[in-house]
């Protein structure tokens, strides 16, 4: 392509972003911002799926009908999500199948949340709270996010999270009413899951290496820690409200700011998870791989059904 090309392509790009017009899959884009939505997408869609493991591993447990109805419907839901995050992918010129081999190589990350265990009744009400809440702060200004087939995505997405994250409470409401075991299970699933809820948000703004390039790309509508500070200013109230205590000593309301301060978080954990060494990691991708393997026999049964159709077709 001539350079002169290239430089109008730029501005008509840069044009779209300044004017708050979405960027869609056939319109001309820099490499580097198509790579950068690869890998985010890719990373959110690995990130609802693998998030079905913690749950999942509570559906024969549930302890009645009806919970048991509302988590199994709350797994399908991340399914859905994973999907329309794989398919938003795929725009981008990118195979889904590549992507999840990445996954199943390790290449490809995933949110770490989804690396601790889930170990009482109580964690479903945790993550259904705080992770889905976390993802929910995350997700709604990603509604607003540059490239066209993301945004339309979160829409659905996020209006599926809230009822989410209003059933995770709901667990932690009616545990906190119920007996001394029951009220100390949900404090001690509120103390496993705090810490790692707010390691979702990401790196530091300070030690983050693609914040700023992507709120330039309108990829990204916050940095990692203002996000981090609107899920704390929004949870602590929910907590305390029925009698839970967020497991921060240094958590103090400060009136200067109007928000809250809070403890160091450990980073060191933080880096150890992603880096594949979490309580769960070689667990959970084992499960992928082993998903991918027991389901071949279908995908091929409906290549050789296709195939079956388009020679009857063609005779
Ligand atoms: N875990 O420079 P930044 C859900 C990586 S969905 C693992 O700040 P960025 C629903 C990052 O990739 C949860 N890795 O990166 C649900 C980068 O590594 P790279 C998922 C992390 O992209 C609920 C490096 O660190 N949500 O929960 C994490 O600008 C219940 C440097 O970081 C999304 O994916 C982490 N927590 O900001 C399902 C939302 N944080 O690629 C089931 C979309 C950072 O250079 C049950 N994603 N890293 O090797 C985003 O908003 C962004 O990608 C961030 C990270 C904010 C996650």
């Amino acid at each position: 392509m001539k350079e002169l090309d290239l430089v109008a392509l730029q501005e008509a790009f840069d044009r779209k972003l300044k004017n708050e017009i979405r960027i869609e899959p056939k319109d001309w884009m820099p490499d580097a911002y198509r790579k950068t939505l690869i890998r985010q997408i890719s990373q959110h869609a690995h990130s609802e799926i693998v998030g079905m493991l913690p749950e999942g591993n509570w559906i024969t447990r549930a302890p009645n009908l009806r919970r048991k109805a509302v988590l199994l419907a709350k797994v399908q839901d991340e399914a859905g999500h994973g999907q329309y995050l794989y398919s938003a992918m795929e725009t981008l010129g990118f195979s889904r199948e590549q992507s999840i081999d990445d996954l199943h190589s390790g290449k490809a990350k995933y949110s770490s949340i989804f690396n601790y265990p889930t170990l009482t009744w109580a964690d479903m009400g945790a993550v259904g709270w705080l992770v889905d809440g976390a993802a929910i702060m995350n997700q709604v200004p990603l509604c607003r996010t540059s490239y066209g087939p993301y945004a339309r995505a979160m829409v659905r997405v996020c209006k599926e999270e809230s009822f989410h994250q209003r059933q995770g409470y709901e667990i932690m409401c009616t545990l906190m009413k119920g007996t001394e075991a029951q009220k100390a299970m949900a404090q001690d699933a509120l103390n496993r899951f705090w810490w790692p809820s707010l390691m979702m948000f990401g790196p530091s703004d300070a030690e983050s290496t693609h914040t700023q390039q992507s709120i330039d790309w309108k990829i990204k509508r916050h940095t990692n820690d203002e996000l981090r500070q609107m899920f704390v200013n929004a949870s602590v109230p929910q907590a305390e409200l029925i009698g839970l205590t967020i497991p921060d000593p240094d958590l103090k309301w400060n009136e200067a700011r109007g928000e809250y301060d809070f403890g160091a978080i450990d980073w060191e954990e933080f880096k150890q998870v992603v880096s594949g060494n979490g309580p769960c990691n070689a667990e959970r991708i084992a499960a992928r791989v082993k998903a991918k393997e027991n389901g071949m026999w279908v995908r091929e049964a409906a290549m050789a059904h296709a195939e079956k159709k388009k020679i009857k077709k063609a005779s």
